[in-house]
């Protein structure tokens, strides 16, 4: 059998690659969800504690078939302007798969060894009761029944009030007794979370089979910038993680979501009608950064106050530079994708909250525009494009219903309750708005849309 990244191949690894130290033999906690951004982001920090993490995969298992198979090792290349360094991780010490080992995930939810059940499962798993929500349901009401210790559940995606929404998903799924037990034995603090982590690629795993010398298929790469601010609210042991711990997360939440995602969105959205293919591509094209300067400036800073020591417009320019990372390939697809879950927190609240303060929405309008455009499936160029959503079928009916008018197929999106809260359906200023800049790239294509700012 081939070598591949296994504790005994850590011994003679090359001296410039970051190995973990004395391995944590058993985990206290269960993470959900097993894709690129945990291993880059929860898993890097609990490296630097001496706790250990069993990683759950609910769907796919090609990534903790590959962790199983190298003793829950792997490797993060971090992508700097100096080029990669690679660290190797090793606070993965156990993995479940959810779809084919339900029963023995929902025990893990329930083990008193288990003191953080932590989550990535993306924004779209909270609506659907029969997965992760019904998963930590089960759990719970095993640990209820042997009347175990207090449990944490943290969820760490890209949603508002993230802890809310996570004990909205799960307390309507409890028994009675269960919620009962519950109320005061588990806790759900809302957690911000960013750093930028790309999907790997064939050019991930051959980057670290060349700095590794064995094949590493779990191999993630990232940004340097890592960033993690958690209510301050366990219900037991909290982990040693170097994060910051505050008593409200919603400030940096809404930072994050509206500025840093709202932008890569808007990026995304328009770098793919443009056919770039990463965001920073998007981002260099003449005009894009002058826009999104703008779009910080006078519309995402006035909708929202900052956390305390913060502000929007140096914050934007930070998120910025990052995005223009020569050495991250983020492709414009993988950020479009999902946009019916990502664009409530990340664009209609910021425009609910200007309509409400009266401000102006004309250049808040073009990402709404660019992503109806998008929904079309195609780019400036008439090449396809995909629109990969839950809501798939429903943007693709109402967008056919409203034939090629631009101010009809603006009518549609903001028609769709599911997306876009109410208030902003017959919002005069914003349909028009969106109408003006939709009719504009439909007739002259994203690139000179840009241009002539
Ligand atoms: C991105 C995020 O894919 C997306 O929708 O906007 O994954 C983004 O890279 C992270 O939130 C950065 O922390």
């Amino acid at each position: 059998m081939n070598p591949v990244l296994t504790n005994e191949v850590l011994k003679r690894l090359p001296g410039d690659v970051t190995v973990p130290g004395d391995r944590p033999d058993r985990s206290g906690i269960l993470h959900l969800g097993a894709g690129a951004f945990h291993r880059a982001h929860q898993a890097v920090y609990t490296d630097d504690t001496d706790w250990g993490i069993t990683v759950a995969a609910p769907n796919s298992r090609g990534v903790i078939d590959a962790l199983a198979a190298q003793d829950g090792l792997f490797s993060v290349a971090t992508l700097g302007p100096d080029g990669a360094a690679l660290r190797v991780i090793g606070s993965i010490v156990d993995t479940v798969h959810v779809a084919t080992e339900r029963d023995r995930a929902a025990d893990l939810v329930a083990d008193p060894a288990t003191h953080v059940v932590t989550l990535t499962v993306t924004e779209k798993a909270y609506r659907d009761p029969r997965g992760v929500p019904g998963l930590l349901a089960d759990g719970l009401a095993r640990r209820a029944a042997a009347d175990g210790p207090p449990l944490t559940i943290l969820c760490c995606d890209n949603l508002p009030d993230n802890g809310k929404t996570t004990r909205a998903a799960v307390e309507p799924l409890l028994d009675d007794a269960t919620r009962a037990w519950a109320e005061t034995n588990v806790t759900f603090p809302s957690s911000m979370v960013d750093r930028i982590v790309p999907a790997s690629t064939q050019a991930t795993y051959e980057r670290a089979l060349a700095e590794l010398g064995v094949p590493d298929l779990a191999a993630v790469e990232a940004e340097p910038f890592s960033q993690w601010v958690i209510e301050d609210d366990f219900a037991g042991p909290r982990p040693g993680w170097a994060a910051t711990y505050t008593a409200d997360v919603a400030g940096w939440e809404r930072l994050k979501l509206r500025t840093l995602n709202g932008v890569h969105s808007t990026l995304a959205y328009l770098g793919a009608l443009a056919g770039t293919e990463t965001v920073a591509e998007a981002l260099a094209l003449p005009g894009a950064a002058d826009f999104a300067r703008w779009l910080i400036s006078e519309q995402i800073a006035p909708s929202f106050t900052p956390p305390d020591g913060q502000d929007t417009i140096a914050y934007g320019d930070s998120v910025l530079e990052r995005f223009a990372n020569p050495g991250i390939r983020h492709r414009c697809i993988q950020i479009a994708m999902d946009g019916s879950q990502k664009l409530p927190q990340r664009l209609f609240a910021t425009i609910g909250d200007l309509a409400e303060a009266h401000v102006d929405l004309d250049l808040i309008a073009l990402p709404l525009a660019a992503w109806t455009r998008f929904c079309a499936g195609k780019t400036d160029d008439g090449a396809d494009l995909p629109l990969d959503d839950p809501l798939r079928d429903v943007i693709r009916q109402s967008l056919a219903a409203a034939g090629p008018n631009p101010a009809a197929r603006i009518d549609a999106i903001l028609g769709l309750r599911q997306i876009v809260p109410e208030p902003l359906a017959d919002n005069h200023q914003l349909r028009r708005a969106a109408a003006k800049w939709l009719r504009e790239l439909d007739r002259h294509g994203v690139a000179t849309t840009l241009e002539h700012l």
